[in-house]
């Protein structure tokens, strides 16, 4: 890929000038490819009632050229909330309950996708690589494609990818399916998202399937499994940094000895909250010895309360919240701390430092970067200990953490009291397995594999 240069593009912008406390995610993961020069284009994160046909475009300190659009209040109805958010992400996480499919929503989606290809088409260049990130959009490729644009594009998923069996249920979904293929790449976390994609494309699009790549309208679409993973390094200096700060201090000074346990997630149903907090109460239920010994801090930072299922997920962990607190508190002791407002990111990654214990268990994730900043925070001379979910996308490379069963709160109180108690070689044995995994396959590496694989054939 030397000298080509880079467009990404994703439904949300983070801008620099705006990168709030929960600044991360992508712009941390693409950090080392976003050299200066590069291109990034997308959604503002602005409403507007007629939103312009051309980008906004600003050059950031870091180099980085930033293109933008508005979406206008309709487009963020059916596109974002509505189609993106309300079908594909339940789809994607095997919530077929969940899945609320209407016509007039898919079709803006698409539109939206044709608009996004009509502002970025004239702003690339012959030798551009692109990539694409999530599912919002899965058409873009295609769209890009129908105004001529015959650089390599390649997509990457974010979320988990269901086999045919599930995707099935949704209404286009070959359409859908031929949108993914019309890349000359498409990647996935995790091998088995990969085989169910191209199980998909064989048995539902009735497409050959050679060497891991499937043909159709002339092209290739070649399907990878690359993990996506974190600065590791950065991670762990900035947890070491925060050990002694004053965030910290009074953290410390709160738990007066206590043991932390911790759970940090976007307030989504995938996370498997309820069922988590359940676990936790069974815990004191069940093993009467930790209450008064152990406070468990859930981060849980609002996040798409345009949609239904989202605003009844909160006020279901309001009644959890209050129950728990209710049944097991003491006059000097609360079992639980719980906050919707989010954390700065330094001072996350001081309190992960500071537990003895994260609960990771979502029930369906593509990767889950929780897990593997806890893993990076950790001083290897004391480390604490992992739940995760057999269900998250990590748990193909974290095999050394407790695994468990996120849908039985019974055996995620038995892992919280085996974390608990475990001894001191067995977490030193399992966190250096665990650190092996999370400082090798970094946000780096998962740029350059992406890139090479994208770059190779063009
Ligand atoms: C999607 C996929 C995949 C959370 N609360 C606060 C905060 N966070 C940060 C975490 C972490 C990020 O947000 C969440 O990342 P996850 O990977 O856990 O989950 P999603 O947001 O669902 O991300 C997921 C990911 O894309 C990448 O491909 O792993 O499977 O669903 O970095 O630290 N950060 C701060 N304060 C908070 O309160 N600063």
């Amino acid at each position: 890929m030397s000298g080509r240069r880079l467009v990404v593009v994703s439904n949300r912008v983070p801008l620099p000038t705006e990168r709030g406390p929960r600044a991360g995610g992508l712009a941390v993961a693409l950090a080392d490819a976003l050299r200066p020069g590069a291109l990034w284009f997308g959604w503002s994160g602005r409403r507007a009632a007629r939103p312009a046909a051309t980008p906004a475009e600003t050059r950031g300190e870091d180099g980085v050229a930033y293109a933008t659009i508005d979406l206008s209040e309709s487009e963020y109805r059916l596109y974002y909330s509505g189609f993106s958010n309300n079908v594909l992400w339940p789809l994607l996480h095997f919530r077929l309950g969940l899945v609320h499919y209407r016509a007039e929503e898919y079709h803006a989606w698409r539109a939206v996708n044709d608009r996004f290809a009509a502002a970025l088409a004239p702003l690339l260049r012959p030798d551009d690589l692109i990539w694409v990130h999530d599912y919002h959009l899965i058409p873009l490729g295609e769209a890009l494609r129908a105004r001529g644009v015959g650089q390599r594009i390649g997509f990457f998923l974010h979320t988990p990818f269901p086999p045919p069996e599930v995707l099935r249920a949704l209404p286009r979904a070959e359409q859908v399916l031929a949108a993914l293929a019309a890349y000359d790449l498409v990647g996935f976390h995790t091998e088995e998202f990969r085989r169910s994609f191209l199980r998909a494309a064989t048995d539902i699009l009735g497409l050959a399937e050679t060497d891991g790549a499937v043909g159709l309208g002339g092209r290739q679409a070649r399907a990878v499994a690359v993990p996506i993973g974190i600065d590791a390094a950065g991670f762990a200096a900035a947890a070491a940094a925060a050990a002694t700060g004053s965030e910290l201090r009074r953290l410390r000074a709160s738990l007066a000895g206590r043991a932390l346990a911790i759970g940090v997630d976007r307030l989504d149903y995938s996370k498997g909250l309820p069922q988590r907090l359940d676990g936790f109460a069974r815990l004191l239920a069940r093993h009467p010895e930790h209450r008064r010994r152990v406070s468990f801090l859930q981060v849980a930072a609002r996040s798409r309360e345009d949609v239904a299922e989202y605003r009844a997920l909160r006020e279901a962990l309001d009644r959890i919240v209050g129950g728990i607190i209710g049944q097991y508190s003491e006059f000097d002791w609360v079992p639980l701390r719980y906050m919707i407002r989010p954390l700065r990111r330094e001072t996350l990654a001081g309190f992960y430092r500071a537990a003895a214990m994260a609960v990771v268990t979502p029930l369906r994730d593509g990767m889950n970067l929780v897990a593997k900043e806890y893993v990076a925070a950790q001083d290897p001379a004391d480390p604490g200990v992992l739940i995760l979910s057999r269900f998250a996308g990590a748990a193909a490379e974290l095999g050394a953490a407790l695994l468990v069963n996120p849908y039985d709160p019974d055996e995620i109180a038995e892992a919280m009291h085996a974390a608990l108690t475990m001894r001191h070689a067995e977490r030193q044995a399992r966190h250096r397995e665990l650190a092996a995994a999370v400082f090798s396959a970094t946000a780096e590496r998962f740029c350059g594999q992406f890139l090479a694989a994208l770059a190779a054939g063009g």
